[in-house]
């Protein structure tokens, strides 16, 4: 019994909430903790760093939450955020309901108030009913009242995060409980870990074969790769299958780099053409959501097309239109089932040439705008010096939000390894850029650049001083032209500030000079790739201003059609 709180006179010995939590996640495999401390969980984070694990303190509740998250992403563990309680769990509920959103492992733990005071509304410090607030926004919401149950809480908490579709888990951590005490071999006896937290699901035979079958008798077949097919971490059963049977896939933003964007039968440069024209797509991990136009529409064709749906939840099967072919179960057990069945089969050659060569010539397209000069740096031109620069480093994590700045650096920078590119995900949420990139340096100890947008930059971008503070290797380059979407816009009404456009001479590098990184502002390519490829080199916190024309851009990016606007004009 290591970790014992206390030894009382009469020779028992005591352990308490703070210990047996501790002792719980580290039973789980828990090494770092997300999170920002005030009453009444600051001696936790104090605790946990005195046993030598990591607690990486945030400067806002949201983006402790974010890194949390995708730390739960990237390592398939659910990742840890600590929150104080009413505002403290409030701010981490964004993140909270974003990782849910997203399907990313992640436990919100927070301490509350007295219950007693809060449940008869009697005024308490930071009073909340944070456990009914927060369980409409996550997957599982858990309170522990007794510290007996700390080790049961801890463990649900684990597997609701992880098991089927991950999602985040709010736990309730009332504040006396954490001075609570217990015999300390009782405590020990109450902890457990979860045995086989996020089982394999296998598909029946016929499901299988109904697939194969299909995709056997596809002409046009499309394999659709989405972050689900990330997070499975079963790259080379993906690969295999992808080659083995030729046909062409395209990776959803943050599926991008399961396979490298420069394979051949890589057709994110044909996108509306396969999207269009297959006459069967394989959806991998990925949801028939607005991402993907609900399935139906212009974007497909018209018709309705044939889709196989591979997803470890039953329910997302003909979520948005018939699936005809579903194989419910675990992404990796899915395709290694697959594979044997489509042995053999012949390979959509015909097809597949065609998809490739309108890929190659849209890439060439591309190719051109990526290296044309401009009289002001563009988010081509920009764009195209970092794609440059990025080639040689496949191991570095690009993380990338905005709208112009999203949209084109995920048409733009290839992805060359599977996980390394990380953005605003379902919800389109800015403010992950900050978070992520904590999380990112912090999980796989390899540099992160980030490619923000200078509005998406100013929903975290306090953050940059716990960057420098953990010496993190990030770069993180901020988009500026001045405005959110662009910064040209002029106020027809008044002398006031059009709605969308900031202090054009704002210097985001000197943000970072007074907090302790290096900043340096560039307003050409030749400049751009320069201070990146230094910074990569030289490990240190930088963040780059890369000066945009301000009218580069457009507003919400590629997606304007969702933009509402009055049909009555305006006054
Ligand atoms: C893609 N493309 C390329 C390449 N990659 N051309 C050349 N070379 C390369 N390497 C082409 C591709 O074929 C498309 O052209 C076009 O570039 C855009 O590709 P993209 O980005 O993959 O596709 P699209 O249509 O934009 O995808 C729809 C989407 C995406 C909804 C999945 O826009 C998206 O993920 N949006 C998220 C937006 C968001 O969340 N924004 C934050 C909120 S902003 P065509 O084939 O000719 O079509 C708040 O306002
Ligand atoms: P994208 O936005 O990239 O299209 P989505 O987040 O929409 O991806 O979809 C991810 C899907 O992957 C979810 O429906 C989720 O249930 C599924 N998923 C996540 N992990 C697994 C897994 N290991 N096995 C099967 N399906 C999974
Ligand atoms: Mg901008």
């Amino acid at each position: 019994m290591s970790n014992v709180a206390k030894i009382v006179p009469d020779g028992a010995e005591l352990t308490d909430g703070f210990h047996l939590i501790m002792d719980a996640l580290e039973m789980n495999g828990i090494e770092n903790i997300y999170g920002l401390v005030g009453i009444p969980v600051t001696e936790l984070g104090r605790m946990w760093q005195a046993r030598g694990h990591q607690f990486y303190s945030f400067r806002h509740e949201q983006n402790a939450g974010f890194a949390a998250s995708i730390a739960g992403y990237l390592t398939k563990k659910p990742g840890i955020c600590l929150s104080v309680s009413a505002p403290g769990f409030l701010n981490a509920l964004t993140a909270l309901a974003n990782a849910t959103t997203n399907c990313f492992p992640m436990v919100l733990i927070s301490g509350s108030s007295e219950r007693e005071i809060v449940d008869l509304q009697q005024g308490d410090y930071e009073e909340m009913d944070q456990l009914n607030i927060a369980r409409p926004h996550c997957k599982a919401a858990y309170r522990i009242n007794r510290p007996e149950d700390i080790g049961v809480g801890v463990a649900r908490a684990i597997r609701a995060a992880a098991s089927g579709r991950p999602g985040g888990v709010y736990l309730d951590i009332p504040a006396r409980l954490f001075c609570e005490t217990l015999s300390a071999e009782k405590g020990e006896q109450s902890l457990f870990a979860p045995v086989d937290p996020s089982p394999v699901q296998l598909p029946g035979p016929d499901a299988i074969e109904r697939a194969a079958k299909l995709i056997r008798e596809a002409e046009r077949p499309l394999i659709l790769l989405g972050k689900g097919a990330a997070y499975a971490q079963c790259d080379d059963e993906i690969k295999a299958l992808i080659e083995e049977t030729g046909i062409p896939f395209t990776p959803m933003s943050m599926a991008k780099g399961l396979l490298p964007d420069t394979h051949p039968q890589c057709a994110s440069a044909a996108r509306s053409m396969v999207l269009k024209d297959s006459d069967l797509v394989v959806l991998i991990g990925a949801r028939l959501n607005w991402l993907l136009a609900h399935g139906k529409g212009k974007t497909w064709g018209g018709g309705l097309k044939q889709f196989v749906q591979i997803d470890i939840q039953a329910d997302e099967m003909d979520s948005n239109v018939p699936i005809a072919a579903p194989l419910v179960g675990d992404i990796e057990s899915c395709v290694s089932l697959l594979r044997p069945a489509l042995r053999g089969m012949q390979k959509p050659s015909e097809w597949a040439k065609a998809v490739a060569e309108k890929a190659s010539g849209n890439r060439l397209k591309l190719a051109g705008k990526l290296t044309k000069p401009t009289a002001v740096m563009n988010y081509h031109n920009s764009l195209g010096a970092i794609r440059e620069v990025l080639k040689n480093y496949p191991d570095i994590t690009l993380v990338n939000e905005g709208a112009n700045a999203l949209d084109n650096a995920r048409m733009i920078i290839d992805q060359y390894k599977p996980r390394r590119r990380l953005d605003t995900g379902t919800w389109g949420v800015m403010g992950i850029g900050m978070g992520f990139s904590v999380a990112a340096a912090v999980e796989t100890r390899a540099p992160v650049v980030a490619v923000s947008g200078d509005s998406a930059f100013g929903f975290s971008g306090m953050e940059i001083e716990t960057i420098t503070r953990y010496k993190l290797p990030v770069t993180v380059i901020v988009m500026n032209n001045g405005g959110i979407y662009r910064g040209d816009e002029t106020n027809e009404a008044s002398d006031q500030a059009a709605v969308t456009v900031f202090n054009s001479s704002t210097r985001y590098d000197q943000m970072m000079v007074a907090l302790g990184g290096e900043g340096v502002r560039v307003t050409t390519p030749e400049e751009l790739a320069e201070a990146l490829e230094r910074s990569i080199k030289s490990g240190r916190p930088t963040l780059i201003d890369a000066i945009i024309d301000p009218a580069a851009g457009v507003e919400s990016g590629r997606i304007g059609n969702l933009n509402v606007v009055s049909t009555i004009g305006k006054k």
